[in-house]
């Protein structure tokens, strides 16, 4: 049965791996036996994720690559195939957020939070895709949110770009899992990274909130995301197909603790 969750013989890229979600995703496909490789835009953290991976026991490459970047893709697929092997597991990690109130995000922000959120998984996807019917087969898995589900305050940009990450991630499904390609998404909860290191602030109000409508009453951490991610890339799950699989500690499930 373990052998179902290995990952030996297997090629992953993960977009937006040195640090965060990305990396811990990274790490656990690494311990599951792919060979993994990621990309980021900054090479100076690039250079430092991949000693810490080192440091940490892992042999795992670093691109630096803009998932923006039709171009850029392009070459880092070519030079990963060429250098490691053609990729069988796509992790479309990478993302930002602006909070910004809507009527006060100008149309260069929101634009920009949809070309990395939701514009670049198409990108890289599309990038891999083909390789992947070549051979056979191959597991896309989509990094959405809670705001694939729910909105709020100031984030109206990130819930469009993974509301619609969550319909690409079903579209794949439905266009090309006569291939044998997976496409399923992975949405964690609130998730202590840097990108909400604003939210969890000494005092500030957002921490409380989140504790009271999360069952779990915690944070999640990166590490909550490492078994949902082995089991999406492996053959454990090769009849789930365009499945939103969250990893929230019970947050959509729950009205949230009486005050
Ligand atoms: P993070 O800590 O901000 O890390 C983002 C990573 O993506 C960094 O490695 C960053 O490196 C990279 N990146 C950003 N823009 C990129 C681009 N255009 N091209 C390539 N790499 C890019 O974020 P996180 O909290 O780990 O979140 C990772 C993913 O999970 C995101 O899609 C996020 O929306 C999603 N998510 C997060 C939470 C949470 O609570 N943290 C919850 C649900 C979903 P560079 O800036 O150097 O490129
Ligand atoms: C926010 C947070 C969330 C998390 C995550 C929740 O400002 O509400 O950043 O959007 O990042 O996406 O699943």
């Amino acid at each position: 049965m373990k052998d179902m969750f290995r990952l030996d013989g297997k090629v992953a890229l993960v977009t937006g791996a040195s640090y965060g979600i990305g990396f811990a995703i990274a790490s656990a496909l690494c311990r599951a036996g792919a060979r993994v490789v990621f990309n980021a835009r900054r090479q100076e953290l690039i250079d430092q994720a991949v000693a810490e991976y080192a440091r940490q026991g892992m042999d795992v490459r670093g691109y630096c690559c803009d998932v923006t970047s039709e171009e850029e893709v392009q070459q880092l697929v070519a030079t990963v195939a060429r250098e490691v092997g053609p990729i069988d597991i796509l992790v479309n990690n990478a993302g930002i957020i602006k909070r910004i109130p809507m009527t006060e995000m100008s149309v260069e922000e929101f634009r920009q939070v949809v070309d990395i959120d939701l514009t670049g998984p198409f990108i890289v996807s599309k990038a891999v895709i083909p390789s992947m019917i070549e051979r056979g087969g191959g597991k896309i898995i989509n990094i959405c949110s809670m705001m694939s589900e729910l909105g709020r305050e100031t984030v109206s940009a990130y819930a469009s770009a993974k509301g619609g990450l969550k319909m690409l991630t079903r579209n794949i499904a439905s266009e090309y899992g006569r291939y044998n390609i997976q496409c399923n998404g992975l949405g964690p909860g609130y998730i202590a990274t840097p990108q909400t290191a604003p939210l969890r602030e000494e005092g500030h109000p957002f921490n409380s909130f989140i504790l009271a409508k999360t069952p779990a009453s915690r944070w999640g951490t990166p590490d909550d995301l490492a078994g949902p991610a082995v089991f999406l890339a492996s053959s454990a799950s090769d009849f789930v197909n365009g499945h939103i699989l969250y990893v929230d500690g019970g947050i959509l499930a729950y009205i949230g603790k009486q005050p």
